[in-house]
């Protein structure tokens, strides 16, 4: 798909719009309608995907081999988000883009500078995997980054032009912090998955809550992987958190993906829960079975064959519609989308919690 042309201007007008028309329920959208289209006649699936994914393919700018892994969020009159790009080094690092409808994507072709807390020289530090949540009127930025192994790196903007760097989150090795899009009774809370150097055999999602966004502690199971006790082969190896949970009636609705090993490689599938909205690490809800798993010619081909990746999720309420935007086998970014009051019913209706 061919890159918008954002210019400054129109960024600046991003910032003002920004301000003017941005709520503060983690649900609003900006301005912008969410991408959305209707469930394909005849079909009975929960979630379906964009006709024309890839919406970013993995040539989208000049040099790339890769852009997934992404967050987006409404931002002003359209949308803003942070990429992972892997260039012909396939080194991965972190983008700022912008979109007027979610779909259309210009990306900087340069990486985010950060400027703040730095525990290694600039451009030697990987960045992967982003998420942005957005609590009050600040956006932060969470990813795995390459610190002596892999941890959550911190950062929050307000204007996706300049970025600053926070104290990472936790010690090495963590991957997938996801923040919640509100404080809870005060404090921050994240989602993690603590694990290895390597490519992670294991993996159970965990919540920490901060004062302050730099001292994490109060450390609780949230959700393991299922396994051959539970009958879930499906995420029998790891899960992890994926879009920023959304605030529902019936709990934080939380899409994650879950992962199976074969004698060929891992199976990245998506899975969806409800946790406590006092106590997000009580799951009331999880899926028996997985709610999207790679089918699409470009999720099961690429860098990585056989992976959905969820990162970010926009909401559209009133209209009962929901988009996820996903990685496909490592190599591009993809959307799938559902009613939220079907989904939220799919899960509770279709449970098991271990
Ligand atoms: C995980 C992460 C993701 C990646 C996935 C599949 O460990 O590295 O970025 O999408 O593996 O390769």
């Amino acid at each position: 798909m061919a890159n918008t042309s954002s210019t400054s201007a129109q960024t600046s007008d991003h910032v003002a719009a920004s301000r003017a028309t941005l709520g503060q329920s983690p649900v609003a959208t900006g301005s912008a309608a969410i991408p959305w289209q209707q469930r394909p006649a005849g079909s009975q699936s929960l979630l379906w995907r964009h006709s024309g994914n890839p919406v970013i393919g993995r040539h989208h700018m000049p040099g790339a081999q890769g852009i997934y892994n992404s967050a987006v969020v409404p931002y002003g009159d359209g949308f803003a988000g942070v990429f992972r790009v892997e260039l012909q080094t396939r080194y991965p690092h972190l983008h700022a883009g912008w979109s007027n409808d979610g779909l259309d994507w210009h990306i900087e072709p340069k990486p985010i500078e950060f400027t703040g807390y730095q525990d290694q020289p600039e451009g030697v530090e990987y960045a992967y995997d982003p998420r942005v949540c957005k609590i009050d009127d600040t956006y932060y930025v969470t990813w795995c980054g390459g610190h002596n192994g892999p941890t959550i790196s911190v950062a929050r903007t307000r204007d996706f032009q300049s970025f600053e760097r926070l104290e990472n989150a936790f010690l090495p090795f963590n991957r997938n912090g996801v923040l919640f899009p509100r404080k809870i009774d005060g404090k921050f809370y994240m989602l993690s998955r603590p694990s290895d150097d390597g490519h992670t055999p294991f993996g159970d999602i965990y919540l920490s809550q901060s004062p302050d966004m730099c001292h994490w502690g109060v450390h609780r199971l949230v959700m393991r992987k299922g396994g051959d006790r539970t009958g879930q082969w499906w995420q029998r190896t790891k899960v992890g958190a994926g879009p920023i949970p959304i605030e529902t009636d019936d709990g934080w609705l939380l899409i994650y993906h879950a992962v199976m090993d074969t004698c060929n490689g891992f199976v990245y599938s998506m899975g969806a829960a409800l946790l406590d909205r006092d106590q997000p690490w009580k799951v009331h809800y999880r899926t028996n079975q997985h709610i999207m798993t790679p089918e699409a010619d470009y999720e099961v081909s690429g860098h990585v064959p056989n992976v959905v990746f969820p990162c970010a999720a926009l909401v559209d309420a009133a209209n009962d519609q929901l988009a996820i935007y996903y990685g496909a086998a490592d190599t591009s970014s993809c959307i799938a989308y559902a009613h939220l009051s079907e989904l939220i019913a799919f899960t509770k209706d279709n449970s098991i919690v271990f």
